[in-house]
């Protein structure tokens, strides 16, 4: 039997000291590549006789590495078919903040499923003997031997094991053990999947005599002189000497020598980086050095001496096949999607990425906040009794993270902080860790969220504040915490603040992105933050054709699971951007167009860089349709300030009528790194209100309404404008010939996840079904026609409950079809009752339209082209657009609201054998249009459950209320609800 070594509280037992990770000319074996696997459900049992040379493994297993186990293709080298785990109880498992193992330190299960892996590789001659093993990352806990010879355990799933070995000429054979839980377990609960196997790069890395045992690059940028110093500490194998040579800089140094040279400063949008190299007789080193400055001065985050203001967002490492196997394709992408929609930050939630991620950030520009790989959420259960960083015996364990931490990192000019951890409660401990830290790297702030008394943290920090909480952060006005001393109270109110988690992205959302930032312009001590999340942790279904994501209550036979909580990104799983990116792209503009009088004014909030690398052009339009377009003599702004030029003057006489916009847009002159040149990093929409005429009914731009084809009688019903209606309901029957129904009074929308916020009070959609939204009943009071014009009077309410809404449609024909206004009022107990502690709220107050399934096409003017709600709105421009019906929708893997279209002026409806119909609102209308109702749309699990109903359903709306992102965030803002007050709204259908 073995001793346990995954149960040991302990650091990693025979690694050679953490250092940088860093390209290199020394020899490199990538040991990547076909690797045997023989997968025990047990540890008990797997002996040793695995690590002999000549060990038959004819009837083990092919697997990948790097990879996840319980994401590949176990593939028999005897032959049969290959095996996956997908989907199974042993396979990938998913909790938030449940630990997948009984809180019992050290101990984890007897089944504990242990993978043994095995390679047999070849050393190439002149490869020498002495060599570094690397692993960059194997979750959770391993043991490894070379050649028969144990060479060490560890834990740290996401942190490099280095050793030194010695290597044979030829054939070499490694044997690496891995359990997929340990006593790691209990510092890696992090809300994310389970995810077992050697699943970064391993690597054997020559270590020559005088081979480069570590290097630290000090680049300071002094803004007051412009001057760049720098220090590259080295220690040689051997002793021997190193000297640092920067070209560009004219700069040849020794080790430990510091010189002083004018630089251009490295930031995220200007990330100046200065190529160099580092040598020995028998190897180099490529530097890439990024000159800053990173301090904290009266309470204000500072980069080269200017505030830093994160516009970011936290990423995990996830994509849809492989789990938090990524290759560089990938990262890049996401750098690309990151820059493109103005993100400048990243928060490596929550643990130190794949290394190359972090140098593709010094290259491309992002700050990161660089987490380590700790998380004892799960102690929450036990109330947080025996939690690591309160326990001293784990302190050596938990400070060695953050060593091979920042070790590995701290040359990256983009790491601009070091976070301790996630989610692990208090501790004594975070003082040896900070401590820990600081005996390497002095020259980064230290962050600590969870810790109410900010004791060992440089910043201010919390997660998931409401706006009236930010601004009272911002203000300096916030409430003290409980148990929290009035030095830590005193210290804490002079610190600088971050939002780590905000504004949470899970299915439909988030709203008040602009409200964030609004709150972020006005206050000096807040320095940004980091939207929750990147990307939805969503995996592939192969098994099932069409269902784009797996989400952790698919794993239906494991307690507990996470659910959803895995699905909460502004990507979709395979990378598609969700709707909510582009509220971001423009929530973070780093450049803000403003009109001011006859004047465009650009406000440059970038950290570094002038807008000459932007031109600045603009378009007027009349409903959507290209009047004129110029291009402006913009001069460029400094990093800070503000430049304006004169709108040019347009030709107002052929601008007249309608609704004229004018369109002004900042598109970047050359190609960059991340996206071709021509790409908009700012826009702003202004309406001239002096070019407008009082809005015509019928205008001359949207398609011609076909002629009726059928004329009806009353006979029929009640004949109105060429239209039909029910003599009972008062209910349009008929328009244009076609079957076109409603209105029905709908308060109902299909929850989003944020409508659901984390149960009690945030539970909206609790709410809605309880008092019966969802099944609405009608009575119709009284149909009168009067001449042209016809009234309907109905109360709507629902079953047990004495709240209603009594409301009157007043139909009128007009020229082509009929006008229609809907009044409504709120009758009966909509506020608490003896019964009902809470006020009643609803998400809709709109109408609902029942239409032939032969619509397939909808052109509007309006928001678009994406869907609007009232706080998610700024990203969309107001135009004239053309869809599909079906591509209206937004496939969330959770089905729910989705695909409205606010504040619609007109739009057209056509198809196959249906007259064409167009709808206008009075002024503005929101609009939604799919083939299921929204009852249909909450009832599906999956959109694969999503059927057509045979109709189209149309909803015109007079308000929806707001995404907000209350699923872990605070409630919706009361702003963007749905007052229960006296409305009217009125549209016209024209056929
Ligand atoms: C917060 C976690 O830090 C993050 O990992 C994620 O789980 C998020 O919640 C929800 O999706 S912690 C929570 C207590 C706010």
């Amino acid at each position: 039997m073995n001793d346990a070594y995954w149960e040991r509280i302990g650091p990693s037992v025979g690694t050679r000291r953490p250092r940088a990770d860093a390209p290199s000319d020394a020899p490199r074996l990538s040991l990547n590549g076909d690797w045997r696997f023989r997968l025990s459900p047990t540890t008990a049992g797997t002996g040793e006789e695995f690590l002999a040379d000549d060990v038959d493994d004819a009837q083990w297993d092919a697997i990948a590495v790097p990879s996840h186990w319980v994401l590949e293709e176990i593939t028999p080298l005897a032959g049969g078919p290959a095996r996956s785990l997908r989907g199974d109880a042993e396979g990938p498992l998913y909790t938030n903040t449940a630990l997948p193992i009984p809180l019992d330190p050290p101990r984890v299960p007897h089944e504990n499923p242990t993978g043994d892996y095995r390679l047999a590789f070849d050393v190439p001659e002149g490869f020498g003997t002495h060599a570094v093993l690397r692993f960059r990352g194997v979750d959770s806990c391993a043991k490894a031997w070379l050649n028969g010879h144990e060479l060490g355990h560890w834990t740290g799933s996401r942190l490099p094991a280095e050793f030194d070995v010695t290597v044979r000429p030829g054939r070499n054979v490694l044997c690496v053990r891995v359990h997929r839980w340990s006593i790691g377990t209990y510092l890696e609960d992090q809300d994310q999947w389970w995810l077992p196997g050697i699943f970064r790069d391993v690597d054997l890395l020559a270590r020559p005599a005088a081979a480069i045992d570590d290097h630290h690059v000090h680049a300071d940028f002094d803004p007051a002189t412009g001057l760049g110093t720098l220090r590259v500490d080295v220690s040689v194998g051997d002793g021997s000497a190193a000297r640092i040579a920067v070209p560009e800089l004219s700069l040849d140094l020794d080790a430990g020598e510091t010189a002083s040279v004018p630089v251009h400063p490295w930031s995220a949008d200007a990330p100046r980086l200065y190529r160099g190299t580092l040598s020995t007789r028998d190897e180099t080193i490529e530097l890439a050095i990024g000159f800053r400055r990173i301090e904290i001065a009266d309470g204000v985050l500072l980069a080269n001496g200017r505030p830093l203001r994160f516009r970011g967002v936290n990423r995990h490492e996830h994509h849809p096949r492989t789990g938090r196997t990524l290759d560089r394709a990938t990262m890049v992408r996401d750098i690309e999607l990151m820059k493109q929609h103005n993100i400048d930050a990243v928060r490596t939630s929550h643990y130190p990425p794949h290394p190359e991620f972090l140098s593709l950030c010094d290259e491309y520009g992002l700050w990161v906040v660089d987490e380590c790989d700790l998380e004892t959420h799960g102690f929450i259960y036990a109330g947080w009794q025996g939690n690591p960083p309160d326990e001293p015996e784990w302190y050596p364990m938990l400070a060695e993270r953050l060593e091979r931490m920042v070790h590995r990192d701290k040359n990256h000019p983009s790491v601009v902080m070091w976070s301790m951890a996630n989610e692990s409660g208090a501790g004594r401990g975070f003082e040896v860790l900070r401590e820990s830290i600081l005996s390497i790297d002095g020259s980064r702030p230290i962050l600590y969220e969870r810790d109410p008394s900010y004791r060992d943290s440089d910043l201010y920090a919390v997660m998931y504040p409401s706006l009236e909480a930010l601004e009272l952060i911002g203000r300096g006005d916030e409430p003290r915490p409980d148990g929290v001393s009035d030095d830590d109270d005193a210290r804490r109110r002079t610190l600088p603040f971050v939002l780590v988690e905000y504004a949470h992205a899970m299915g439909n959302g988030p709203g008040s992105l602009q409200d964030y930032e609004r709150i972020f312009d006005a206050h000096p001590r807040l320095s940004g933050g980091f939207i929750w999340e990147w990307i939805d942790h969503g995996f592939d279904r192969p098994d099932l054709p069409g269902e784009r994501v797996m989400h952790g209550g698919d794993v239906d036979g494991y307690r507990p699971n996470g659910g959803r909580y895995c699905l909460d990104g502004l990507l979709f799983a395979d990378r598609t951007p969700s709707p909510a990116l582009a509220e971001v792209a423009k929530a973070f503009e780093p450049v803000r167009l403003t009109i001011d009088g006859g004047d465009l004014v650009l406000r440059n909030q970038r950290h570094a860089r002038d807008t000459a690398d932007l031109r600045v052009t603009c378009t007027l339009d009349r409903d959507g349709e290209r009047l004129a377009q110029a291009e402006l003599p913009m001069p460029a702004a400094l990093a800070g300030g503000e430049s304006r030029c004169a709108l040019p003057t347009f030709d107002t006489e052929a601008a007249q009528g309608g609704e004229v916009w004018l369109t002004v847009e900042a598109r970047t002159r050359d190609d960059a790194p991340w996206a071709a040149a021509g790409h908009v990093v700012a826009w702003a929409q202004h309406r001239m209100p002096d070019l407008e005429l009082p809005a015509a009914p019928a205008r001359a731009a949207p398609p011609p309404a076909r002629t009726v084809t059928r004329r009806p009688s009353g006979d029929d019903g009640i004949a109105l404008g060429g239209a039909l209606f029910d003599r009972d309901s008062g209910r349009l029957l008929e328009l244009g010939g076609a079957p076109v129904e409603g209105p029905w009074l709908d308060l109902f929308r299909a929850p989003t996840e944020n409508d659901r916020g984390q149960g009690g009070r945030n539970d909206l959609a609790a709410v809605w079904t309880a008092v019966g939204l969802d099944r609405l009943v009608h009575r119709t009071e009284r149909v009168t026609l009067t001449g042209e014009s016809l009234e309907v009077v109905t109360r709507t309410g629902a079953a047990a409950h004495p709240h209603r809404v009594e409301h009157t449609a007043s139909w009128r024909a007009i020229d082509g079809g009929l006008e229609l206004t809907m009044r409504v009022e709120f009758k009966g107990p909509w506020s608490p009752t003896p019964h009902r502690a809470r006020d009643i709220v609803v998400p809709r107050l709109g109408s609902r339209w029942r239409l032939p399934a032969g619509y397939t096409r909808v052109e509007w003017f309006g928001h678009g082209p994406g869907e609007t709600y009232v706080d998610s709105i700024e990203g969309s421009r107001v135009g004239r657009y053309a869809a599909d019906i079906d591509d209206l929708a937004v496939p969330y893997p959770t089905p729910q609201e989705n695909g409205n279209r606010s504040r619609t002026r007109w739009l057209a409806l056509e198809g196959l054998g249906v007259p064409a119909l167009r709808i206008e609102g009075a002024p503005l209308i929101d609009v939604t249009a799919r083939r299921h109702t929204s009852e249909q749309l909450a009832d599906a699990r999956s959109p694969l459950e999503l059927r057509d109903s045979g109709h189209v359903w149309l909803n015109l709306d007079q308000r929806q209320q707001g995404l907000g992102s209350a699923s872990v965030g605070p409630a919706l803002p009361e702003q963007y609800r749905v007052p229960l007050e006296p409305a009217e709204w009125t549209i016209r259908l024209l056929a």
